[in-house]
């Protein structure tokens, strides 16, 4: 049946209307960040079996000298960072920069312009000296303008959300952030690396089941902003961990046939026992794959910034 409705809806209305109607059902990851998503992901971040981030947070406040000599810039220097949420983690880097008295000015790009409100002011009480330039919007569309392509520029692309996009996915946003870089800009991405795969499933599938919580909040979101009339109860969740390619994969598991009606798209979706909704890739690195990727898609990979466990790497870049 045709619509002959021409009102735009909204993305995710867009997204859940196609990933509901596909042959294997699919919800993207990135609608896992409304608010109560976003407060979920905190409490995962706290979590015993959930490494990266601290991983991660150690790389960047053990390491800054190491950082910063890498990056070679003399003079002037911006630093960009994609999707700078909170910006805790940069905050060390930050601070030595400015502790060495580098010239440079931060400029976080965020889709929330409350985080980047927030993270501004909390930068002025603790980074006072700091120069700080938010952009809210699209990383892409906000990269597009050109004050930032005189001086050098070192992106950041932290917390390891590489691992949240297929193969093609990938290569395509790491192509996009090359025709937006100069010659000579660095960018330094978070990567998980593989490791024991018992550690990995945990990190995914925790014991208080707050992964479980985020996962389900997809189904609540939906009941809350497209007026769906899903059960969460009726659904459980699943991720598995593929030591062999480095993939966990999360996914909702309808327990029951069911149908469910979602009110904003005036359509109902049909569920058999057992069927699948995937949710989210995290993929898991080796270095060489890190290595390989880099030269796939135009830059050379200059170094990599492991933490002591050697869970996780910042990598750092050249475009040539
Ligand atoms: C925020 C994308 C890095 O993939 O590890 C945490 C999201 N998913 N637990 C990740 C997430 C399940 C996280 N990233």
């Amino acid at each position: 049946m045709q619509s002959t409705s021409t009102e735009i809806r909204n993305p995710f209305a867009e997204e859940v209307a196609k990933g509901l109607s596909a042959k294997q059902k699919y919800i993207s990851s990135k609608y896992f960040y409304d608010d109560e998503g976003s407060r979920l992901f905190q409490k995962i971040m706290e979590l015993p079996e959930y490494y990266p981030t601290r991983a991660e947070m150690e790389i960047l406040t053990q390491q800054p000298t190491e950082i910063a000599a890498a990056l070679r810039f003399r003079g002037s220097f911006n630093i960009i960072e994609l999707g700078a949420g909170d910006g805790l983690k940069t905050k060390e880097l930050l601070r030595f920069l400015v502790q060495q008295q580098a010239d440079f000015t931060y400029i976080p790009i965020d889709i929330s312009e409350e985080a980047m409100v927030h993270l501004r002011a909390g930068l002025a009480s603790a980074l006072p000296n700091l120069k700080v330039n938010p952009l809210v919007g699209d990383y892409f569309e906000v990269l597009e303008k050109p004050d930032i392509e005189h001086i050098p520029n070192l992106f950041l692309f932290l917390g390891g959300n590489i691992g949240n996009y297929e193969k093609g996915e990938t290569l395509d946003l790491l192509h996009m952030l090359w025709e937006r870089m100069n010659s000579g800009d660095r960018l330094l991405t978070g990567f998980d690396l593989r490791k024991n795969p018992d550690l990995i499933k945990k990190a995914y599938d925790d014991s208080q089941g707050v992964t479980r919580a985020f996962n389900l909040n997809l189904l609540h979101r939906m009941n809350r902003e497209l007026g769906a009339e899903f059960r969460p109860e009726t659904f459980d969740f699943y991720s598995y961990y593929n030591p062999y390619t480095g993939e966990v994969r999360s996914m909702l598991v309808s327990k029951t046939a069911q149908t469910v009606y979602i009110k904003e798209l005036d359509q109902a979706f049909d569920f058999q026992e057992n069927e699948l909704i995937r949710t989210e890739l995290s993929k898991k690195y080796t270095l060489d794959e890190i290595e390989l990727l880099a030269r796939e898609s135009g830059f050379v990979s200059e170094q990599h910034f492991l933490d002591s466990n050697r869970y996780f790497t910042d990598s750092l870049w050249l475009k040539p």
